[in-house]
């Protein structure tokens, strides 16, 4: 049941949404046993920056009915930071290690590239063109010339795989993602969250210290599954759907639709083994006579 992402190949398609599974934390809790029967086909980072970053200011999280909304503000080492602590630890990992990775400017991206690129412990890289939460003066995602500028700039930079995480927060992600595509990507993963607040209800303000944030979880799932179809429809590139996947039956869906892989993000904070369960789920499906053919 493998599956490909450019040259990427996965053992099955089931992989995390970058910044929800914390593979550090869950070997100190779980010890080797995690990496004996890994939840993913592929481990993708949380999302790295230039230079460190302390996020945003607390509360950061706000539960909804069926999701939530962060507010979390792109907390990390930074680059040197990412190289030196987490890739030596995040290298032992039985699977791919897809980097993510944000900069607010095509210099930022670029010194991120060539930096990652270099390491051979680095399987592909995912552009994180699509975080709610950071005011960066540029909105790649949100606009198709923007995102062909930035692809094409950083194509040339790397031969791994290059994945476009794309934002739900426009009108057309499926020009985006085409723009992603003429760039030179080698897949885009769709969705981020979608931008989102919840009021106090007794001092009447923002409940989020920074306002506002993005919504995951089973709540976006209906409109994840309508982006991704659309998307997979206007690329041929492969596509990662993910956006409230909590079981097999859900993976399905966004198989259904045109996804080549998925991927599990909030479900993971409910139980790290999420991911897991959603593969055997998935699989017992598809030999049960769902009758998807994944190459
Ligand atoms: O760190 C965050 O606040 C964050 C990021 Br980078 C992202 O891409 N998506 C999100 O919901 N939160």
């Amino acid at each position: 049941m493998s599956v490909r992402l450019g040259s990427l190949e996965l053992s099955h398609p089931v992989i995390n949404g970058s910044g929800t599974f914390d593979a550090i934390a869950a070997r100190r809790a779980f010890g080797d046993a995690l990496y004996e029967d890994f939840p993913f086909a592929a481990f993708v980072s949380k999302t790295i920056t230039p230079k460190p970053r302390a996020g945003n200011p607390p509360p950061r999280l706000y539960e909804t009915p069926s999701g939530m909304i962060n507010s979390i503000g792109l907390p990390n080492k930074g680059l040197d930071g990412f190289l030196a602590q987490d890739l030596p630890e995040l290298a032992r990992l039985p699977v791919p290690l897809i980097v993510s990775m944000m900069a607010t400017d095509h210099d930022g991206f670029e010194g991120l590239v060539a930096a990652v690129t270099a390491r051979d412990e680095v399987a592909a890289v995912e552009l994180n063109v699509s975080c709610p939460n950071v005011k960066s003066g540029l909105i790649v995602g949100e606009q198709p010339e923007e995102t062909l500028a930035l692809v094409r700039a950083l194509r040339p930079l790397t031969g791994k795989p290059l994945i476009v995480k794309l934002t739900p927060n426009t009108a057309a992600p499926e020009a985006v993602a085409a723009a992603a595509e003429e760039g030179g990507a080698d897949a885009v993963a769709l969705i981020n969250t979608l931008k989102a607040m919840a009021v106090d209800p007794t001092t009447g303000e923002p409940w989020l210290g920074a306002g506002s944030g993005g919504l995951s979880g089973p709540a976006v799932r209906a409109i994840a599954l309508e982006q991704t179809r659309r998307v997979a429809s206007a690329v041929a590139i492969p596509v990662v759907g993910m956006g409230g996947i909590e079981s097999g039956a859900d993976a399905l869906s966004f198989l259904r639709v045109g996804a080549t892989a998925v991927a599990v993000g909030t479900a993971n904070f409910q139980d790290p083994g999420a991911g897991r369960r959603v593969r055997r789920e998935l699989e017992s499906l598809i030999a049960d006579g769902a009758g998807l053919h994944l190459n």
